[in-house]
């Protein structure tokens, strides 16, 4: 298998952290839609990351199928979004609220960051970042000890770290030390873990992102 995508990218680092998780093996392509256009266009026709290229040539896009499938390839009893319920939307609701905030904080990196200084609407910015903070205080409020469902680890951990550390790179301000303490110690014990530390954003092609606000500031 072939994974289209850089690892700073939360919605492909939990892809890689996953297939990485089962032992999966897969060639690594740190593409960007920035940089990168249409090669991953090639892979993807919105022209995202991630993509997984299957051994058979089939093209999977958009983490959400990509992770899905993969879950089939292993043991039912192993796959990070259980097939039951009641277990299964227990771990879909805290997943679907970490996808949530990676959209809206995405919106806000774009927004902060894609257009001429003079054109960045402050209030739609803060109105990302606070539904990106309420997001955030929702899955540090989840109950149980270290993993966010079922006491054991999922999807839902998988999700959230990726998006806990994307934070930390994009919006440090947003995740200040203190502010989400149980979302910091599983983002600390999740990167004590192979999966994770061989994925960490930047550990691919480095932490630089080259700045698009040129492409787009007409
Ligand atoms: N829903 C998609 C989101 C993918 C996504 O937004 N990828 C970003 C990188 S973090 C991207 O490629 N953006 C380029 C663009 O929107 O033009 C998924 O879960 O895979």
């Amino acid at each position: 298998m072939i994974l289209i995508g850089r690892y700073r990218s939360p919605f492909t680092r939990r892809v890689a952290i996953t297939l990485r998780h089962f032992d999966l093996e897969y060639e690594h392509r740190p593409l960007t839609a920035w940089n990168h256009l249409e090669e991953v266009r090639r892979y993807n026709p919105v022209g995202r990351v991630p993509s997984l290229v299957l051994d058979s040539g089939t093209v999977l896009f958009d983490s959400v199928a990509i992770l899905d499938y993969i879950d089939h390839l292993v043991d039912p009893a192993r796959a990070l979004l259980p097939s039951r319920e009641p277990e299964r939307h227990e771990v879909l609701r805290v997943v679907a609220c970490g996808l949530g905030a990676l959209e809206k904080l995405t919106a806000w990196v774009y927004e902060t960051t894609m257009r001429p200084s003079e054109k960045v609407h402050g209030p739609w910015a803060a109105h990302n970042e606070d539904q990106a903070t309420s997001a955030l205080t929702w899955l540090d409020a989840r109950p149980g000890k270290l993993w966010l469902a079922l006491d054991r680890f999922t999807q839902a951990d998988v999700t959230a770290v990726s998006l806990f550390d994307f934070a930390q790179l994009v919006n440090p301000a947003l995740v200040t030390p203190g502010r989400f303490p149980r979302l910091d110690a599983l983002s600390k014990h999740c990167n004590t873990l192979t999966e994770f530390a061989l994925t960490k954003p930047g550990i691919d092609v480095g932490m630089t992102t080259p700045s698009v606000r040129g492409r787009f500031a007409r």
